[in-house]
């Protein structure tokens, strides 16, 4: 999968070289590009914010430097497969799909990470301030393949770290890049359920047992023990996942 990241803070991105993804990158499986947005400005002073039309708090990031940085993107997907672009967006494109983090985007999501992890090409375009100028988000998607998307409802002071989130959540989902591929299955979310308690040794440590089923050697007793556990711990504190009961 190849991944562009468009931000005025592109040492937000460095972490990506470190642990799983990292080797991802290294070997191949991800192909991450960052590129500073002020290196699209042309003013002397690389400007990419101005105030509000119409008044208000705070800066909004400028339409120019983000349509150049974009095209640029787009343009360099082109020429390095012709192909992509030549389906409707709706209708299985593999254009380039568009992210703009935003707190006003749909709420990401387990399955909405599976979803990503089967486009060959993501752009992230990383906001600051009171956001972006809306016109660049309604200019990219009359060529229909923008998403707004939003890690939940508390406000961040920009994208980057909503985008090295959604990367994290998105590369490890990409063939090959967790190393055991059943340990993605039996996860948090997988199937609308929280993850199962985890132990290992010793069995006791400070006076905490593991529970002795898990030391029983019965699979079937294990499997029923952590189904139960996954049910008690969700109704717990996320009731809102479990199905409706009657
Ligand atoms: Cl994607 N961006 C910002 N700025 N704040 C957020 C967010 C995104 N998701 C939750 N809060």
């Amino acid at each position: 999968m190849r991944i562009d990241i468009v931000t005025i803070f592109p040492g937000y991105f460095d972490t990506l070289e470190l642990s799983l993804l990292g080797k991802a990158k290294d070997r191949g499986l991800l192909d991450v590009r960052v590129h500073d947005l002020r290196g699209f400005a042309h003013d002397r002073h690389r400007t990419v914010d101005d105030t509000p039309t119409g008044g208000g708090a705070g800066m909004v990031m400028k339409p120019e430097p983000w349509g150049a940085a974009l095209d640029a993107i787009l343009l360099s997907a082109q020429e390095a497969e012709p192909g992509v672009f030549d389906a409707e967006p709706d209708n299985g494109s593999q254009a380039p799909l568009i992210i703009f983090p935003s707190p006003a985007g749909e709420v990401f999501s387990q399955s909405m990470a599976r979803e990503l992890a089967a486009e060959r090409h993501l752009v992230f375009g990383c906001g600051r301030y009171e956001g972006i100028d809306q016109r660049v988000v309604d200019e990219y998607s009359a060529g229909g393949r923008v998403r707004l998307i939003s890690l939940g409802d508390y406000v961040l002071n920009g994208g980057e770290v909503a985008t090295l989130a959604m990367i994290e959540a998105i590369g490890r989902l990409l063939p090959g890049v967790v190393g055991n591929p059943e340990s993605l299955v039996e996860e948090s979310h997988e199937d609308g359920l929280l993850e199962y308690p985890s132990f290992t040794k010793p069995a006791t440590w400070r006076g905490r047992d593991v529970p002795p089923v898990l030391l029983s050697g019965n699979h079937a007793a294990i499997a029923a023990w952590r189904q139960q556990q996954r049910i008690d711990r969700t109704r717990a504190v996320r009731p809102e996942l479990l199905p409706p009961e009657d």
